[in-house]
């Protein structure tokens, strides 16, 4: 009786503070009001030299790469990534809302060491600090297109960010960069550009699609953990889409169904490459294209399956 009553209050609380925060710019890159409001924490938050960051755009296959890494440091050990939910194992540093809702920047301050780090920031909004102490840096970037169509789905369903409205509208916002963390151009440019300049190692959605395991030695050769072929196996069908929709511990169920509203679309949605054609109108395609190739000019950055 006393649990009941002491859930009713917490869902209450919950209730209060859930709501589609507006977009509030932050040197210039539209972020969700309460993130804008305790920016100053973000800003001057001090890394340590083994700090692990996984930066990517909304969307791109965070999560996926998140599981991976946690997998590689615990030398395959499902048992011991299936211990708590995504969010608590890799703290998402800038992610801020009201209690009881809490802040990634106070999960992180007092973690121990080695802490694993996600962002959704870009390049030039990641605190200084990371650069200061040469962390690593594991960049994932996912074509525009098909990120797009996952951000859509995703801005339906999660409750705490701006409505995506119609479909040709959100189009037309994703290419102006009026969606939280902006501009996906700048976005995956600015890390490309960098990757020269600090310690990132840049990896693309499609290529983990057409190879995880080669994908996964990748990335364990640049956080220099030595694992058998067998364990690279592993952790590339632990990672395989069924098996992280259907873990739990991978796939945001944890987030209390007033926040993600899972009747508009699941967190494990499709997880695959060029479902953009199910939504891209040809008018929309060729606009989309148009403006794509203004956008990326002068980037040897390249994408497969986005024209
Ligand atoms: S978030 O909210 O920004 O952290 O989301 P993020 O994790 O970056 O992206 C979610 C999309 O990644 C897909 N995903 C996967 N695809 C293939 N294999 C695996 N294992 C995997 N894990 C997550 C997820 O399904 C979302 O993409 P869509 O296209 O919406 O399905």
């Amino acid at each position: 009786m006393a649990n009941t009553k002491a859930n009713d209050e917490a869902l209450q609380q919950l209730k209060a503070v859930v709501k589609r925060y507006p977009l509030v710019p932050v040197h210039g890159i539209p972020l969700m009001e309460p993130i804008a409001q305790r920016w100053a924490s973000v800003e001057k938050f001090k890394a340590r030299p083994d700090d692990l960051v996984v930066a990517t755009y909304p969307k791109a296959g965070t999560t996926w790469m998140q599981e991976i890494v946690d997998l590689i440091l615990a030398d395959g050990n499902t048992e011991k990534s299936r211990r708590v939910p995504m969010h608590v194992r890799m703290p998402f540093l800038e992610y801020c809302a009201p209690p009881p809702l809490s802040s990634g920047v106070d999960k992180l301050v007092n973690a121990p060491s080695p802490r694993l780090v996600k962002t959704h920031l870009p390049f030039q909004l990641l605190p200084k600090s990371f650069l200061e102490k040469n962390c690593k840096i594991i960049y994932v970037a996912r074509n525009a297109k098909d990120n797009l169509v996952s951000y859509y789905f995703f801005d339906q369903m999660n409750l705490m960010q701006p409505d995506p409205g119609p479909w040709d509208r959100y189009v037309k916002k994703f290419m102006e960069g009026t969606v939280p963390w902006g501009s996906w151009y700048d976005h995956v440019r600015s890390y490309w550009e960098e990757k020269a300049n600090h310690r990132i190692l840049y990896v693309f959605y499609e290529d983990m699609k057409e190879d995880l395991a080669r994908e996964i030695r990748r990335v364990k050769d640049f956080l220099e953990v030595d694992l058998p072929e067998d364990v690279v196996q592993k952790i590339a069908h632990h990672t395989s889409f069924q098996v992280m929709k259907d873990n739990p511990m991978a796939n945001y169920d944890t987030v209390a169904s007033i926040i993600f509203d899972r009747t508009k679309s699941s967190f494990m949605r499709k997880g695959e490459v060029g479902d953009w054609k199910n939504y891209f109108t040809v008018a929309q395609k060729e606009a989309f294209d148009a403006d794509y190739l203004q956008k990326m000019e002068g980037t040897t950055l390249r994408f497969r399956d986005v024209l």
